[in-house]
Formats: structure tokens, sequence, C-alpha cells
């Protein structure tokens, strides 16, 4: 079972996102065990429970000190094959074939980033693969961690039901997902195409490669060129 490991200054923000629908049901069934630790509980300032400073040389901000982080890390790992994972807008995209590779993992330990950053000495000698989820500057972490645990728990075998498939779904295959309709087949004078009520699968097959492929030439020619 993949164990996820959050450290984050808001351990207040998952609970929410991870007690509903399938992040739940993922849980409930051992299929991934995601724990959240506040880092402030690994800083030697127990006064204060002071994670951020200056930055050396100067400069706008805060950084996130070395010695919260390493403790916290060297503390909550389980597992003797670890990952771990630095969400920041420098890091490796993320991807469909990213969250299928992390899907393989033992024990990710997630760190959200917060402030204008972290100490360089967190990324040279404690991170092992640093994260971006998109070309914008978030206010912390948080968010990212929470997209990486979803879209990696739902491809881990068994959390979907056979309802939700992975198969017709956008990137499976470099595509994104063709245009779907449902009840009723006519709404208000707008129908559903022919082929769809046609019963005939290889022409609906067909008929859905031929709109996925459409939609991508469309919208993201890049992934037709990068096959993701
Ligand atoms: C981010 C991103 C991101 C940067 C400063 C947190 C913020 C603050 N993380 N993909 N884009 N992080 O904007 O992953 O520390």
């Amino acid at each position: 079972m993949l164990r996820v490991d959050i450290i984050t200054i808001f351990p207040d923000m998952f609970g929410p996102v991870l007690n509903e629908s399938i992040l739940k049901r993922a849980q409930e069934k051992k299929k991934v065990d995601i724990r959240i630790h506040d880092l402030r509980d690994y800083t030697d300032d127990k006064k204060h429970r002071k994670v951020d400073d200056r930055p050396f040389g100067g400069g706008p901000g805060m950084l996130m000190m070395p010695q919260p982080l390493f403790d916290a890390v060297k503390a909550v790992k389980a597992r003797r094959k670890v990952k771990v994972i630095y969400t920041s807008p420098a890091g490796k995209p993320f991807t469909q074939f990213y969250a299928k590779t992390l899907t393989k993992a033992q024990n990710l330990i997630i760190i959200c980033g917060h402030y204008e950053g972290i100490d360089e000495r967190v990324r040279e000698h404690l991170v092992d693969e640093e994260i971006s989820v998109g070309d914008y500057v978030l206010t912390g972490g948080e968010l990212p961690a929470m997209l990486i645990v979803d879209a990696v728990t739902r491809l881990i075998p068994g959390v979907l039901g056979k309802e939700e498939s992975l198969i017709h779904e956008s990137f499976e295959g470099g595509l994104l997902e063709g245009p779907q309709y449902t009840r009723p087949a006519d709404f208000r004078g707008k129908k559903v195409p022919d082929v769809l009520l046609s019963g005939n699968h290889k022409s609906i097959e067909k008929w859905r490669h031929e709109k996925a492929l459409a939609m991508t030439k469309k919208v993201r020619p890049d992934l037709l060129k990068k096959g993701v």
C-alpha cells in the first residue's frame, strides 16, 4: 500500500479534501495511507514554533528553515524506500504520466512550501524530486500536494470502481477525451449523435477516436507531438 506523508504548516487544509469521495474510499479500502504532519511540531523553537526566517544576503520575504524540515522528514520516514517531493514553480511539470510513475512508490513525503520558498540545503540534501503543477505562483504548496495525491491515488489499482474507468480518459493514449453525452437523447431539441445510439461498438469506438483526435489537434496539438 502506498504511504503518503504530507508536511505542512496548514494541516487543517487537508481534511475536507481527503475525507470525501474517492480519496476517502481509497483510504477506507486501505489502498493508500495518507498522513498529515504539522511542520511546527518539529522546530527546535518550542516557544514560538518558528519555521521560517529572513534570507541571508537580504531580500524580501521569508524562507523555510532547514532544521524543522530535516527533522520532520527524518521523523515521518516510514519506509526504507522513500521519495521526498517538494512542490514549487521550479519543479518538473506534473503530468498524467508522472502521476502513473508515482503509483509505483512505497512512501512519498511531500513538503509543502510557503513564503518565498525553502533553504537551498533542503533542496540539495533532502529533496529527491521537485514538482510543479503549473507556471503560476501559489500562496503555498498545499494545493499542489492535494493535486498530486488525488491524481496518483485514483490510478492505484482497485481505487476506481468499475463505473469509474481509466480507459477513455484524457491523456490515456496521449489524447484528450472526446465529447460525451448522457440521457436524454433529445434535450430540448438538441440531439445526441446517432452513432452513439446505434449500439455498433466498432463504429462508436471509431467515432470516439476521431473526435478525441480532432479535439486534441484543436486544443492541445503539443500533446500529439509529445505523446504523453
Ligand atoms: C507551486 C507551483 C507554487 C511558490 C511559493 C509556494 C508556491 C510558495 N508549487 N507548483 N506552481 N508554490 O506556486 O507547485 O512557497
